[in-house]
């Protein structure tokens, strides 16, 4: 019976902690901001990809796809996205294993989400023309 009670406490506690400040109780508030990606060679010669967490995000997906495919059809990103490398990953870092191959690369983003939906991939940046969302979220392999 005691069990029960305190299991009942921390999922209610949960749930209001999952509501950012300033979010009306009902309303759907994915993650507005977006992860910065950097990516780091360790001494071991191990390619790490590492990311900050914007404070309305707890989970990540990572995808990564191919810099040539993303040149050659002018940024389709459904094309170039070939796999996800992480899914809902509450790490903010990868070591990816794979190489591309001689004179190819590979190229990567992260979104953030929350218990209310996903985030972008977008850099928010206002050089980037577009979305990427739409595209990286196509190919049946994407990040759920
Ligand atoms: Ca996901």
């Amino acid at each position: 019976m005691r069990r029960f009670v305190a299991s009942t406490i921390v999922f209610t506690l949960s749930a209001c902690i999952a509501v950012p400040l300033g979010a009306s109780h009902g309303e759907p508030t994915p993650p507005a901001g977006t992860p910065e990606l950097t990516f780091t060679t360790t001494y071991n010669g191990e390619d790490r990809l590492e990311w900050t967490r914007p404070d309305d995000a707890f989970r990540f997906d990572l995808v990564r796809g191919d810099l040539t495919l993303l040149i050659q059809t002018q940024g389709d990103f459904t094309q170039a996205t070939t796999v996800c490398l992480a899914d809902d990953t509450f790490q903010t870092e990868f070591e990816d294993a794979d190489e591309p191959s001689v004179g190819e690369a590979f190229w990567y983003v992260v979104r953030g989400g929350n218990s209310d939906g996903d985030g972008t991939y977008d850099s928010l940046s206002a050089s980037q023309v577009g979305s990427r969302d739409a595209e990286i979220n196509a190919p049946t392999f994407a990040c759920p």
